[in-house]
Parts: structure tokens; sequence; C-alpha cells
């Protein structure tokens, strides 16, 4: 109910919609409403009342629920659900429990992360109300072994939002988003499945988009930064996620009708913060020296070891930085 006064609010921006409308569209009270409307405001809706008149919103609060995202939504499934909350620990944990139930597609958002995850056991700092914290439910038709250029799909996803909105970033192969040479965007992405067919997958894609330099805890300011301090101006979290969604959805159909990868590959080679450097290869806290050549249409990394042996490795058994730091 609260939903559809919104809607109406929203579909009618610069009008009085008067309570007596409101009233007899929902067959409810004026009070009723009144409660509605009482509930909007207090989630950070401006909404004007004036008698005689009725109700007009001003404003709508800096939250990513679906109502706020879905004028910009031009996707058939993907993020066609949210679960949208203010704090939780982590939405990979909140979507992996849910994601049996749960249709493709679904997203897990928070304002917060009290403990955000990175990959292999390591953390992500999620302030509140200053990123993009969020996880999405998929279940590709594929076998296993072809989900593993997801994160891929996703970083090629992320970098073409950012691009229309006008904001270079380059792709640290496989799971980071680099911008003026720091990371702004880290993607986690864990899978359920049997020998022969996945249950499910959840991609989790965490976005620095209004953090501000005290945001950064002192050990990551080095490598860590921001899209409000690399572009020096607030960015509307809102029209970037839509953009994400739009962008994932382009990507992830011809992904899984046809195997294809070769869009996706194409935009992570392209803008490649990693191929053609100097790299370290970890694998079991081993460090190798290697240069990286190519991503390999199965989404492997192509190296070059200074031996001159060339292997291809795949995402889940390394770490790659920089030969000088971290790219
Ligand atoms: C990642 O791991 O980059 C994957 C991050 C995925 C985060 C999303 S947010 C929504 C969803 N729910 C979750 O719980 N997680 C996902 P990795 O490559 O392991 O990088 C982690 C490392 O990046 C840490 O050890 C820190 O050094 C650094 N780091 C932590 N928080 C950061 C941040 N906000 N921005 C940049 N670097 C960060």
């Amino acid at each position: 109910m609260k939903k559809s006064i919104l809607k109406i609010l929203k579909n009618n921006k610069d009008k009085f919609i008067s309570g007596e409308k409101l009233s007899e569209e929902f067959d409810m009270t004026r009070s009723g409403i009144w409660k509605y409307i009482k509930m909007l405001k207090e989630e950070g809706y401006d909404i004007e009342s004036v008698p005689n008149k009725g109700y007009r919103i001003v404003s709508s609060p800096d939250i990513l629920t679906l109502e706020e995202i879905e004028e910009n939504l031009n996707t058939s499934f993907i993020g066609r659900k949210i679960y949208y909350y203010d704090s939780i620990n982590s939405t990979n944990d909140r979507a992996k429990e849910m994601a049996f139930e749960e249709n493709e597609g679904t997203l897990v958002i928070a304002e917060e992360q009290t403990k955000g995850k990175g990959r292999l056991g390591r953390s992500w700092i999620s302030p509140k109300g200053k990123g993009i914290w969020m996880s999405m439910i998929l279940k590709p038709e594929l076998g296993p072994i072809n989900a593993g250029s997801i994160t891929l799909l996703a970083a090629a996803a992320v970098h073409s939002a950012l691009k229309n909105l006008d904001i270079n970033s380059e792709i640290k192969w496989p799971n980071d988003l680099l911008i003026e040479g720091k990371k702004a965007v880290g993607i986690l992405t864990e899978m359920s499945a049997e020998l022969n067919r996945i249950n499910y997958i959840v991609i989790g894609i965490g976005i620095n988009v209004n953090l501000n330099e005290e945001d950064i805890p002192e050990d990551l300011k080095a490598r860590a930064t921001s899209i409000k301090i690399t572009q020096n101006k607030k960015v509307d979290r809102k029209k970037l996620l839509s953009n994400i969604l739009n962008e994932f959805e382009k990507l992830y159909i011809p992904f899984v009708r046809e195997e294809s990868t070769a869009h996706f590959l194409s935009i992570c080679r392209e803008n490649s913060a990693t191929i053609g450097r100097k790299v370290k290869i970890i694998k079991n806290k081993e460090e190798k020296g290697a240069k990286a050549l190519d991503i390999n249409e199965k989404g492997e990394l192509v190296v070059q070891y200074e031996d001159g042996k060339i292997e291809n490795v795949f995402s889940g058994e390394v770490s790659v930085r920089g030969n000088k730091g971290y790219i």
C-alpha cells in the first residue's frame, strides 16, 4: 500500500493529490492514508501536505530501493526484486541464505555492511550510505566450468555503467576496478554447484561511490579510492546502480543463451589494468614474477613467467599484484 501511494505521488511529481482522491483509490480512510504518508516521511521522503490541496512529493531520499531506481531500470529480470536493508552483516551471506527460494535476478542491497567480505576471508569496508553494496542471485543453465568468467562479466558491466556516466575505470583481473590507479570496486563471486549443474551463483559487488578520504582506513589509503574522491563530486548512486543492472543484463543474456563471452571479454581486454604489465602471481603464498599477456576466452589470465613458460591462470587460485605495488 505504502509503495502504491508512493508511486502515485511520484507519477504526479509537480501536482498535489488530494487525500480524498487517495482514500477513494485505495478504499481507505483519510487518516489511514496519512499514516502511510507519515511512514514515507520517516523514510526520508519530503512530502508537502497542504490543507484543501493534498499531498505533493518534493524530494526522495538517497536510498537504493526498487521504487527509487526503477524509473531508470530497463531490465526484464535483473534487479526487478530487491531486498533492501539499512544495515546487514554481508549482502552475499544474506543472498546465499535466500538463493534457493528466490528467482534469478533478485538483489540484496544494504546501506551498510558490518561484516562485508572480500575474497579468501578478507574484509570489505562498507560505510553507511556511501557506497553500493549489493549481491545478485543468478541461476544460469550452464555447467559450473563455464561460470568462472562471470566475475569478468560483472566487471565489464560496472565499467560500462561508469563510462555512461563519464567516469573512466580500468579492470584489474579478475575482480577489481581501478579509478586513477586505485581500487574503487571489488567483486566477490560465490557459487553452489553439483558436478555438472549450478544451483546458484551470488555475485557481490562493492562500489566506493561517495566515500570521503576519512572513510578509507589509513592502511588502505595508498590503494583504495572512491568515485567521489576521484571526480571531486558526489555521484548519484541510484543512477549508477540502475545503469549497472541494465549493462549487466545486456551482457548476461547472450552469455547464458549462446555461452558467448566475446563481448564482455573484449571490454575487459580493452580496458585492462593488467594485460601487458609485469605482475606477481601469488599462489599458495608463493610469489612468482610474470608478464600478463592476455585474457583467454575462458576468462583466464595468460601469463609468461620469467623462465619463458606460459600458463593460463584461473581466478580462484591466484592473487595478482603489480610488480611495484597493487597494480
Ligand atoms: C574483493 O575482495 O575485492 C571483493 C569485495 C566484494 C565486496 C562486496 S560488497 C557486497 C558483497 N557483500 C560482501 O560481503 N562482499 C561483496 P579482495 O580482492 O579480496 O579484496 C579485499 C581487500 O581489498 C581487503 O583485504 C582490503 O585490502 C581491500 N579493501 C577492503 N575494503 C575496501 C574498499 N571498500 N575499497 C577498496 N579496497 C578495500
